[in-house]
């Protein structure tokens, strides 16, 4: 998987080469490439933003240097993700299907977001998803990035060392779907004062199968209650 991120803070997205994402890219599952959105000015200020027509607070980003960015970057099976508060909500499945993409360019916003005609412009040849990460508000897309690529790539077969370990996460479709997963406990059997759950120990493999379900179940009832049917 191939993925391009454009920013006026290319800095801001180094973390991804920590960790998990990090030892994907040293082993070639995963090619990242980080950009500046100022290399694609062309006047001595390096201009990105401009105040928006018909008035209104704070500055919108000018199509032109996203336009030049993304022609450089784009083929026809490229996913052109736009992080945006006023996107489609980011789920595991669109993680899932992002994780199965070859290549996705990120165009980060800030300000009060990229002029809608870099949306417009390149959905009539791309796939362009707005994307947002939940209902809030963030002072631009890159941390939105972070968090949508770690999502997709922990999916990439070979990215996880144990490829079991995302099976039953909180929110992985399959036998536990839309449930969240319940507690979890490692050594020791007490720490103070407070035992593991006996069941846990008992080595009965379908109890304990049958014990997690129930208590992913109880937890998804009590704190969201929207997930259950
Ligand atoms: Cl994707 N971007 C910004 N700027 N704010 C957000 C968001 C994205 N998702 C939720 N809030």
């Amino acid at each position: 998987m191939k993925i391009d991120v454009v920013s006026v803070f290319p800095t801001y997205l180094e973390p991804l080469k920590l960790s998990l994402i990090g030892k994907a890219i040293n082993e070639g599952l995963i090619e990242l490439a980080i950009h500046d959105l100022r290399d694609y000015t062309h006047d001595k200020h390096k201009t990105v933003d401009e105040p928006p027509y018909g008035g209104g607070p704070g500055m919108v980003m000018k199509p032109e240097p996203w336009g030049e960015a993304i022609d450089e970057l784009v083929n026809p099976e490229t996913i052109l993700v736009i992080p945006t508060p006023s996107g489609r909500p980011f789920t595991q499945e669109l993680a899932q299907e992002y994780s199965q993409t070859k290549h996705i360019v990120f165009a980060c916003g800030r300000f009060e977001g990229i002029d809608s005609r870099i949306a417009q412009y390149y959905s009539s040849n791309i796939r362009v998803d707005e994307v947002s990460i939940g209902d809030y508000v963030l002072a631009g897309g890159e941390a939105a990035v972070l968090v949508i690529v770690e999502a997709a790539a922990r999916l990439i077969p070979g990215v996880l060392g144990n490829s079991e370990s995302f099976i039953d996460d909180s929110f992985a479709l399959g036998e536990m779907a839309a449930l969240i997963e319940g507690p979890v406990y490692t050594r020791p059997p007490v720490w103070r004062e407070l035992a593991v759950p006996e069941i846990l120990l008992s080595g009965d493999h379908e109890k304990i199968a049958n014990w997690r379900l129930a208590q992913a179940r109880n937890k998804t009832a009590e704190i969201r209650p929207d997930l259950v049917d």
